[in-house]
């Protein structure tokens, strides 16, 4: 088999070296860069593409769920759900910490742990080409809608940016990126700008499971054994 591909591969390079020559291959690859969004202005690949999913940690006093929205079509798809606020019932009344609770353990800023307030913690969804996606995370408070907020910003009131990309596209294949979420608050003169309230880790590397096929597909996979601890904030957002 090692040998036929191999065979192929040399069968194809004259066709290669002829698009050198006329041009081709560096106009192709410009072009292809040019279409991979991941961030804060938008989630776009070039080809169709899996990104596993993991729920980390939330801590905010909404309960949310945390999804990918198709903004062509406007089809939701919620990945990772609380089905409660929090692990443990709190009381929304009492005065807000304002400080960044990632990976502290601290249980009084609404605190929700996976297998607990997030039952099924891992998800998967694979984005089709040339589609343009946004994140979304979506919450009620005492059963009754709290808002919709976007990773995409400009969809946000005011252009709000709600969510931090820690490791962007590169931590896809490199470890992983966090998505930090910071809701809008139960009472806004108290809105606690601390970028923890919902964090979700994406991939950590990459694999073409369908080798198969041509192109390959990627799928940036979480890391096996996972739940490596997120960084916090490198500065304490709710004092900007
Ligand atoms: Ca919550
Ligand atoms: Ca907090
Ligand atoms: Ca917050
Ligand atoms: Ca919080």
């Amino acid at each position: 088999m090692r040998r036929n591909r191999a065979i192929n591969n040399y069968s194809i390079l004259p066709a290669i070296i002829g698009s050198l020559a006329g041009g081709m291959v560096s106009t192709f690859s410009t072009a292809a860069q040019a279409e991979d969004i991941f961030g804060n202005s938008g989630i776009q690949f070039d080809v169709d593409t899996i990104v596993e999913f993991e729920f980390i940690e939330s801590n905010g006093a909404f309960q949310s769920s945390f999804g990918v929205i198709n903004l062509d079509t406007g089809e939701k798809t919620p990945l990772l759900v609380e089905v409660k606020p929090s692990d443990a019932a709190q009381d929304p009344n009492r005065p807000s910490d304002f400080i960044d609770d990632t990976d502290t353990s601290r249980q009084n800023d609404f605190r929700g742990t996976p297998g607990n307030a997030v039952p099924q913690p891992l998800a998967e969804f694979e984005f089709k080409a040339k589609t343009r996606y946004s994140f979304y995370l979506e919450s009620t408070y005492k059963g009754k809608p709290a808002g919709i907020l976007y990773s995409t910003d400009f969809q946000n009131l005011n252009r709000r940016q709600q969510t931090l990309f820690e490791g962007g596209m590169s931590g896809l294949s490199q470890g992983g990126t966090a998505i930090r979420w910071d809701d809008t608050g139960i009472v806004k003169t108290l809105e606690e700008r601390d970028f923890d309230d919902f964090i979700v880790r994406l991939g950590g590397h990459l694999e073409c499971p369908y080798q198969s096929q041509t192109p390959c597909k990627p799928c940036y996979k979480l890391k096996e054994g996972s739940s490596n601890p997120v960084v916090p904030a490198p500065s304490n957002p709710s004092r900007l």
